[in-house]
């Protein structure tokens, strides 16, 4: 298939983009760099040295003599080039990753904010729009985020994107009918996810558009297959307080002696996937897009769910650290439940790997290989959901 990976020089995108590759499938990155300009903007670097992109794909070449194809644009912005590149390539199907995806950066300030919204909601509706305006019928994959269900410790399974609800009608006869899930964000990163659900909705409905929605939880791990063929195709590994996430970073931590950063009492429970199963899943919802028609097709894809305090007891034993309760940054449930059906992605054919499947090994070793590059002053969190977190962080409101 020709594929278009939006976002293909992330975490998740260049992994994808090299799992399609190597599947022989025709793959085109578009991506506007912007991510390597927040590094910048932070002051911080992935703490794996990552090649430019021209540099990435050249070697990839190399050694499997698969051609990856290139395209620097905004999709959020350059609306024209968008269009213009659809209708010129005419993809089966285009994997959307190119959003602004850290929920800290997206709540650093008002800027952040607002630059937050506008990039992921754009660059969602530009591509609905574009796929209208050039009558390009491709399958879109989008990643969602478990965080669009809220952390409510509601005692079921969540269910994948929707809810049937029943309610009397005004003769108190019971109706039912299906819903999207009620969406609760945490973030205004996780709030741009659920008006990306509402899009989706209406050009489904309105325009017969296909869309998968893939609901994900938290990454970890780096390498995949395809990336440890050579060492330039490494991937990014963010251990930075506002991109890294928290498995990710508390393996960085242990690596160079750091005190385990764990945000209040721990109990917040959420959802995890290894990226070996990210760029699996990515295949496995493409290569099914003939079975996406009708409402947009919803899938959690997790593998499990963990206490953030039992993950640092985890790393804590394997690797050797001291564990520390800091005060949260965030406004978020200090203790919740969590669990969620994945059973459209296994029934597609998902092998899950698991946390104590020895992979957390692979990790260990490379933020112990790369330590020398950790700056340890961009661990502490430094973005604050509100004035009261803030305040209580020690830190003097505003600074
Ligand atoms: P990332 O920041 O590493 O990669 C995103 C890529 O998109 C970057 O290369 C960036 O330059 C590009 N991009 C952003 N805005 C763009 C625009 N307007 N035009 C063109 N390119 C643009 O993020 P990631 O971790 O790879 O996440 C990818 C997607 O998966 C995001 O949508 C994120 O919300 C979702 N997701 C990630 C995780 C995780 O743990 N990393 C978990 C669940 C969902
Ligand atoms: N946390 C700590 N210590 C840390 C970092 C985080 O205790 O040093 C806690 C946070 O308070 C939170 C949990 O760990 O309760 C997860 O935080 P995170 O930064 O690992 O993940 P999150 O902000 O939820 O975002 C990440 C990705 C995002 C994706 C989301 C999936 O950055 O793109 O959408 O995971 S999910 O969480 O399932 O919505």
């Amino acid at each position: 298939m020709r594929i278009f990976v939006l976002g293909g020089d992330g975490f998740c995108g260049w992994p994808s983009a090299l799992h399609l590759s190597a599947h022989g499938h025709d793959v085109t990155i578009v991506d506007s760099g912007v991510r390597r300009k927040i590094d910048a903007e932070l002051g911080v670097e992935s703490l794996t040295p990552i090649q430019t992109l021209d540099e990435r794909v050249a070697v990839w070449r190399n050694v499997t003599g698969n051609h990856i194809g290139t395209i620097d644009l905004d999709i959020s912005h350059d609306y024209a080039g968008l269009t213009e590149l659809l209708a010129a390539e005419r993809p089966d199907a285009i994997v959307h990753f190119a959003e602004q995806r850290s929920a800290p950066y997206s709540m650093k300030s008002p800027r952040h904010k607002r630059y937050t919204i506008d990039n992921n909601v754009n660059a969602t509706h530009n591509l609905m729009d574009a796929l209208v305006e050039t009558g390009v019928d491709a399958h879109v994959v989008h990643l969602g985020t478990m965080g669009v269900y809220g952390y409510e410790s509601v005692p079921v399974d969540l269910p994948e994107g929707y809810l049937t609800v029943s309610y009397p009608d005004r003769d108190g006869k019971m109706r039912s009918r299906e819903i999207l899930y009620p969406t609760n964000p945490g973030s205004i990163y996780h709030l741009t996810k659920s008006i990306d659900q509402l899009v989706f909705q209406f050009y489904a409905r309105n325009d017969g558009l296909r869309i998968t929605d893939l609901h994900q939880g938290i990454v970890w791990g780096t390498q995949t297959d395809e990336t440890v063929l050579d060492e330039a195709l490494i991937n990014r590994f963010d251990y930075d307080g506002d991109y890294g996430t928290v498995l990710n970073r508390f393996l960085v931590e242990a690596a160079i002696g750091y005190p385990l950063t764990v945000y209040g009492s721990g109990g917040q429970t959420r959802a995890f996937i290894n990226i070996r199963n990210t760029v699996q899943c990515i295949r496995l919802a493409v290569e099914s897009g003939d079975q996406v028609s009708g409402r947009p097709r919803v899938m959690n894809q997790v593998t499990e769910t963990h206490r953030i305090a039992d993950l640092a007891d985890l790393v804590a034993r394997v690797v050797g650290a001291e564990v520390t309760h800091v005060s949260n940054p965030r406004a978020e449930a200090d203790t919740n439940e969590l669990s969620a059906v994945n059973d459209h992605l296994i029934d597609l054919g998902l092998d899950p790997i698991l946390l104590e499947s020895g992979l957390l090994a692979e990790s260990v070793d490379i933020a112990h290989k790369y330590a020398d590059r950790i700056d340890a002053r961009r661990i502490p969190a430094s973005s604050y959901w509100n004035r009261e977190r803030e305040t209580n962080s020690g830190v003097a409101a505003g600074g």
